[in-house]
């Protein structure tokens, strides 16, 4: 559960901060004896027991007699997980201590300082000198706390200590199952923000979607200064300004400045956005374009789009991969998407770095964000869809500027039972509440006409398909994964499948494809070879290339990826292998394949 934590800080940029990245000291607490002490007597909200508490000071009681010692504990750099930092770190899961110093800054009287948190895996308990400030739940969300009265005096040093857990429980978001790696710890950036006393937190300019000849900007200022003129600027140029109420919440419509071009995958236009209160100025880089429907058509700007492009997790590069943890790793990932003709990107199955995102806008890759709903949910629990709820806020309310983010998505593969109808609608209604200007999806099963989805495993599949999960309803934007020709129904069988669905709504396939591992050659039927692979990818095309209302497709996946359950030696070992390239970045048959039908259907070079 969310404790004390302060609203979200956005536009970070062009804000001042204090880098807090770096090697952070960490003590590993498997028994979880760090707050409550081995007799388990605090119930955790108190200050603890300063004898055993890691938090708090070191052998207050028996000096000399402290059984831990963050001095002489292991680093850890951040951003970044332990797994792959400590071979004996690499399958643990529970909590861990992290430990860092910094002085605080002379800034002056009456500005406020916040830590902001790119992420952390899954639950952070914050302390700062030895007091305990806040909590927060999620383990790909961004988050804050206020430490301005917290601080030591200016210059003085700050012991800031986080308790990172990343066990995974039935009732978390995502559940205990998932088929990815549960990297654990502070696994992106650290800043300490430092900001005027009424400052703007949070501000939204965008294109109205129903009428592209304005622009809307929605200002939140925070401080008892609330109630200001609040000037919005368009390179350089004032194009009205936004008069907050004793909330510091306002709103207004503005005429687009005059010429102004209109962001697209081909051209990526993005503009200097300044938003100036009387008593602070943030800037940062936007773009403008719409995104709606029409039937079964994806229309950006007004015109057609089809989304042909690839999904991916949030994973580096790499021999050792871990999460991507700076702009540059996020920059390789996307150039092989590029490469790949994608003008579209399935951000799967969670929300992606902040870096990553950006990146997208700078290169013209439309975005699907996805919230890691995935699977088994304990659908009935409140405190669940609470979280849910404060999940999506954060990613909805980081990436809302982002010109390149056309899609939220609230689940992925979930079975229609009537309690998930009620969790994911609310969900919805809180997506749309957020951010009224883009569309919303979720990745659904289909089923054959015949049969439910599960019917699927149990033999050949021949008859056609057909996606009426109710939750269609509700959705701007279909999303399917499907696996035919790798978990069920053979290579062939494709050719006679035909789709339907009751709705006229837009179709994006957003998972199918199938393993290979890299190097293993041999016949199209041989299983993980790559050939069997590019066979998959080319029947698929000819199958989805018969769908009327298909408007897009994120094939499954762009990079091998970690994943402990896909264990089989010497193909697999602790990677699932569906991806184009290794983990290593080396290119598979089907990559060319996959190219190909994106270079044709998105009209990219
Ligand atoms: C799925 C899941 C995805 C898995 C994939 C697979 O349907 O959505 O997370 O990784 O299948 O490879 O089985």
């Amino acid at each position: 559960m969310n404790k004390n934590l302060a609203p979200l800080i956005t536009w970070l940029p062009s804000r001042s901060q204090v880098d807090l990245n770096g090697a952070w000291r960490s003590i590993i607490d498997v028994y979880d004896v760090g707050i409550t002490g081995p007799f388990g007597r605090d119930d955790g909200e108190t200050a603890g027991n300063p004898n055993w508490g890691f938090a708090y000071d070191r052998g207050r009681n028996s000096p000399g007699r402290s059984e831990y010692d963050f001095d002489t504990s292991p680093e850890i750099e951040v951003p970044g997980d332990w797994n792959t930092q400590h071979e004996r770190f690499h399958f643990y899961e529970g909590s861990m201590w992290f430990r860092r110093h910094f002085d605080t800054p002379d800034v002056a009287t009456g500005r406020r300082l916040f830590v902001h948190f790119g992420a952390v895996n899954h639950q952070a308990v914050v302390f700062l000198n030895g007091k305990r400030l806040a909590q927060h739940e999620g383990g790909f969300g961004p988050f804050c706390v206020e430490v301005t009265d917290a601080l030591a005096p200016a210059g003085a040093n700050n012991a800031l200590i986080v308790r990172v857990n990343n066990r995974r429980e039935p009732h978390g978001i995502p559940t205990t199952r998932t088929d990815w790696f549960n990297y654990g710890g502070l696994t992106r950036d650290v800043t300490l923000v430092d900001v005027p006393s009424t400052f703007v937190r949070d501000a939204v300019v965008q294109l109205v979607p129903d009428d592209p000849t304005l622009i809307e900007a929605t200002v939140w200022l925070d401080g008892d200064d609330a109630s200001q003129d609040v000037e919005i600027l368009v390179d350089g140029v004032t194009i009205g300004s936004v008069r907050t109420d004793a909330d510091g919440h306002g709103s207004a419509r503005f005429a687009v400045p005059e010429g102004l071009v209109l962001w697209t995958p081909a051209d990526p236009v993005l503009y200097d956005v300044a938003v100036r209160s009387a008593t602070d100025e943030v800037r940062d880089r936007i773009g403008f374009r719409t995104i709606t429907t029409s039937g079964s058509t994806i229309l950006l700007n007004g015109q057609p789009v089809f989304l042909a492009g690839i999904a991916l997790h949030d994973e580096a590069i790499g021999s050792n991969t871990h999460r991507v943890q700076n702009r540059q790793q996020a920059l390789e990932l996307l150039g092989h998407a590029k490469d790949l003709g994608s003008v579209f990107v399935r951000l799967a199955h969670y929300q992606h770095n902040e870096h990553t995102v950006r990146a997208c806008d700078e290169l013209g890759l439309l975005a699907w964000c996805e919230l890691p709903v995935y699977w088994g949910i304990d659908w009935d629990n409140e405190s669940t869809l609470a979280n849910g709820k404060d999940q999506l806020t954060e990613l909805i309310v980081r990436d809302r500027n982002r010109a390149a983010v056309v899609l939220w998505s609230v689940a992925n593969e979930t079975r229609p039972v009537e309690n998930r109808n009620r969790f994911l609608r609310s969900l919805i209604a809180h997506a749309r509440t957020l951010d009224p200007t883009r569309l919303i999806s979720a990745a659904l099963f289909a089923r054959p006409v015949d049969g439910d989805m599960m019917s699927v495993f149990k033999g050949e599949v021949t008859s056609d398909w057909i996606i009426d999960d109710p939750l269609g309803e509700d959705l701007d934007v279909l999303g399917v994964n499907q696996y035919l020709g790798w978990y069920y129904g053979s290579v062939e069988s494709m050719a006679s499948i035909e789709w339907t669905t009751p709705f006229d709504k837009p179709l994006i396939i957003t998972e199918f494809g199938g393993g290979a591992r890299r190097g293993l050659r041999g016949e199209v039927d041989e299983s993980w070879t790559e050939d069997m692979q590019a066979e998959i990818y080319r029947h698929q095309f000819e199958m989805l290339g018969r769908i009327p209302f298909l408007a897009g497709t994120s094939p499954w996946i762009l990079k091998d990826f970690r994943a402990p359950f896909r264990l089989l030696p010497q193909v697999q070992d602790g990677y699932n292998r569906k991806g184009l390239i290794d983990h290593e970045g080396n290119r598979k048959l089907a990559f060319d394949v996959v190219a190909e039908w994106n270079r044709d259907r998105s009209g990219s070079t």
